[in-house]
């Protein structure tokens, strides 16, 4: 490892004894719950006892649409922002000036953790907006004494032109949306040793192990994941350390379980199902036990970072982004897995679900790396790979170079066209 991303803690609780920092989460698990349930909640004596309380759902969000949830005075939010809801109406979160505080240190926590120093140029082309990523991002930065430029989304061009004249050194964005900069970088006539870029900062969706390895090639920089949600505060639940071996869950702030997705039933350390985030210190919406829909684990063993909090492992995507065709379910990012392990397939592509009499019928559309490749032989190649991988034949069309839609923000990686 480089010295350069050395050991630096932003918080003391960040390394807290594992009993202590359980008897914090107890305590504030408490004060929660009493602010939720000021009345109907069974007595709390250890944390397991979280477990007999019930599940909170993105339903409840959208039934109680604005605002209906919030557990203070409408007045008392200083800003509200929302997730884009695929379904109809956004989901909308509410933040205290107390909430943005401790997100900004969160996220300054975060940062610290992945790398960036008081003094680093910030480079932040998440959108800013309703989206949590833009402001998440920024007001982390600032706390952390980093010199933050407010890009937000859009104009790959002026983006490139951006990095290359003020000398950003992380780039905050999703991962695709680092991949559309990454490809402006070349179309300007630059490589990554024209840019000045260390670190960047991706999240908001899944990235496989390959994506992430294009991307640090592409734009020459340490790739590190955040994760987080709008309704537990947006980016800054959890982040991945310079041991990237999974990404530390914010455990002050969030209390975390892993589910059956389908019983509902607690699943023991390591196995992977659907995170479930209980709130530990939010005062304008406070959540317990939400399901989260994503799939991943938990790993509680100690890390080489020196942080005692637990790390999310095997983030693959959400549970409604999980595809069942012909019986097999599969997840656009072992998709992913497969096309990037080949050198002349480019990294954008989508998978179009569809219906043929009662079969279904997937075709993974992708673009060729080069101008040289043919690309039929190409495709040929991947679907017998694929089959290989998933167990079902699917489609490969391998299309002109730009032809797969780019995002500026969150990738849409799945088209279903079956209803
Ligand atoms: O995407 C917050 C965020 C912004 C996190 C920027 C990190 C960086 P929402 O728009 O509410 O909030 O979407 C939350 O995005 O439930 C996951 O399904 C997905 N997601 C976020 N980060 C990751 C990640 C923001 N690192 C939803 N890996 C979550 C996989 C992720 N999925």
């Amino acid at each position: 490892m480089s010295a350069r991303f050395e050991r630096a803690i932003w918080d003391p609780v960040e390394q807290l004894p594992r009993e202590r920092l359980r008897e914090l989460q107890l305590e504030r698990l408490r004060t929660t719950v009493d602010r939720v349930e000021p009345l109907g909640a069974p007595a709390l004596r250890s944390l397991e006892d979280v477990r007999r309380l019930p599940f909170s759902w993105k339903a409840d969000l959208r039934d109680n649409y604005p605002f209906g949830l919030l557990a203070v005075p409408r007045e008392r939010l200083v800003r509200v922002h929302a997730s884009s809801g695929s379904h109809g109406k956004p989901t909308v979160v509410g933040y205290t000036r107390a909430d943005l505080d401790a997100w900004a240190e969160l996220m300054a926590r975060c940062m610290t953790m992945a790398g960036v120093r008081r003094g680093m140029l910030v480079h932040n082309a998440n959108g800013y907006g309703l989206f949590t990523g833009g402001l998440g991002f920024h007001d982390g930065a600032e706390r952390l004494g980093a010199t933050v430029i407010p890009v937000s989304g859009g104009f790959s061009a002026r983006q490139a032109m951006l990095l290359s004249d003020l000398g950003g050194q992380v780039l905050c964005a999703t991962p695709s949306y680092a991949l559309v900069i990454a490809q402006a970088v070349r179309d300007a006539g630059m490589d990554p040793s024209d840019l000045q870029l260390e670190l960047g900062l991706f999240g908001g969706e899944p990235f496989s192990h390959a994506m992430r390895e294009q991307i640090e090639l592409e734009l020459g920089l340490r790739a590190v994941a955040f994760y987080g949600l709008s309704e537990m505060c947006g980016p800054g639940v959890a982040a991945e350390c310079h041991a990237r071996e999974g990404l530390h869950v914010q455990e002050d702030h969030f209390l975390v379980e892993v589910v059956d997705p389908d019983s509902g039933e607690s699943l023991p350390e390591g196995e992977q199902g659907e995170l479930v985030f209980t709130t530990l210190a939010k005062e304008a919406l406070p959540l317990i036990r939400y399901r989260t829909g994503d799939i991943g684990s938990v790993d509680g063993s100690p890390c080489k970072c020196g942080r005692t909090f637990a790390r999310v492992t095997g983030l693959h995507g959400r549970r409604d982004d999980m595809l069942i065709v012909r019986g097999v379910n599969l997840f656009p990012s072992s998709v992913e897995h497969v096309l990037l392990g080949i050198e002349e397939v480019a990294p954008h592509y989508r998978l179009i679900v569809d219906r043929e009499g009662s079969m279904d019928e997937l075709t993974v559309e992708c673009e060729p790396a080069s101008d040289g490749v043919d690309r039929e032989a190409l495709a040929a190649r991947l679907e017998h790979l694929l089959r290989e991988h998933a167990g079902i034949r699917i489609g490969v069309a391998v299309v002109d170079p730009g032809a797969v839609p780019r995002s500026e923000g969150k990738a849409v990686r799945v088209v279903d066209r079956r209803s």
